[in-house]
């Protein structure tokens, strides 16, 4: 396999999520560039440098919404070396210590995130977050009863991972449709989602379906919290960017649309939660109010002026 291939091989998984879950393509992002960086034969720096940043570029156009993949693309590029060899070694540095603070940051979210469960509590989760999932598996390990109440998430099913992974911990599981949120949201003590995208002034983006479920908590008056690693914290959207909603194939909605001939399939993968529906955001430096989000970016992120 020449080394752009398994560049092109993560990419094309990452696009068709077979790779999914934002904290999962930002590592999976950082180690096919640690992999490129040791496989390629450049013969200089600038040979170098130029077959990298086509390798990251390549990986940052696979998937639009989570911040998660460019700030790690961003923080295993942050080299600054005057030969090749040291060039190499920091790419190499920089990924493994990405996939190494990712690691840490989930169960430093889980402890964290856990002690807002109480015992004999019922969640609610969404979609299929690691973060949410660390949070939710930590309270179970510490011995609080719970019962989590998971969605379908359509229409790519990730509810159906999370079932999976919440019964192989022998967690008290129920599975409901998208639209049973609300019908079930007064029986629910706590949300705990992920995090695809926070914003500067706290806006959580994330799996479509997240903003009805967050706007039903409100209305119920049940706490909604988020799990999200620093590196979900979007700096871009501090100089005023806007989040990029991507929109998937309208198969992964409706097998056949053709006999239709005045319809349109829409799917946006993701939604915006606005701040106010957001209790608190369990990172792994600490629980904050959304408010707080742009404190998180200017100390985690390096994030300066340019
Ligand atoms: P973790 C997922 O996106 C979901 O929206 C999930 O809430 C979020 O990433 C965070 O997941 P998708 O890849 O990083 O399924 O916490 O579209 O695992």
């Amino acid at each position: 396999m020449k080394p752009m291939d398994q560049v092109l091989d993560t990419s094309a998984k990452i696009r068709s999520m077979e790779i999914r879950g934002a904290g999962r393509i930002a590592t999976a992002a950082a180690a096919s560039l640690r992999d490129f960086s040791g496989a390629i034969q450049a013969q200089s720096l600038d040979d170098f440098n130029r077959e990298m940043g086509k390798a990251a570029d390549i990986l940052l156009k696979t998937r639009p919404t989570a911040v998660s993949l460019s700030n790690a693309i961003r923080m295993v590029m942050k080299y600054n070396a005057q030969d090749l060899l040291s060039a190499r070694q920091a790419v190499v540095l920089n990924a493994n210590r990405f996939i190494e603070i990712s690691e840490k940051a989930l169960e430093r979210i889980g402890q964290i995130g856990s002690r807002r469960i109480r015992d004999g509590a019922t969640l609610l989760t969404h979609c299929n977050s690691l973060a949410a999932l660390s949070v939710i598996s930590t309270a179970h390990k510490s011995g609080k009863k719970i019962k989590v109440i998971a969605t379908e998430s359509r229409p790519r099913y990730q509810g159906i991972t999370t079932i999976g992974m919440l019964d192989r911990m022998g967690i008290e599981t129920e599975l409901i449709v998208d639209s049973a949120a609300r019908s079930v949201m007064n029986e629910v003590d706590l949300v705990v989602v992920g995090a695809d995208v926070i914003t500067a002034n706290g806006t959580l983006v994330n799996k479509i379906g997240t903003a009805q479920i967050a706007l039903a908590a409100h209305e119920a008056r049940t706490s909604f919290i988020v799990a999200a690693e620093t590196y979900k914290f979007s700096p871009q959207t501090i100089l005023g960017e806007l989040v990029t909603i991507e929109e998937r194939e309208a198969g992964e909605v409706l097998a056949d649309i053709s006999k239709y001939s005045h319809v349109r399939v829409r799917n946006p993968a993701f939604d915006v939660t606005p701040h106010q529906y957001i209790d608190l955001i369990c990172t792994e430096v600490g629980a904050i109010p959304p408010e707080m989000s742009y404190q998180i970016i200017r100390e985690r992120l390096g994030w300066e002026m340019e």
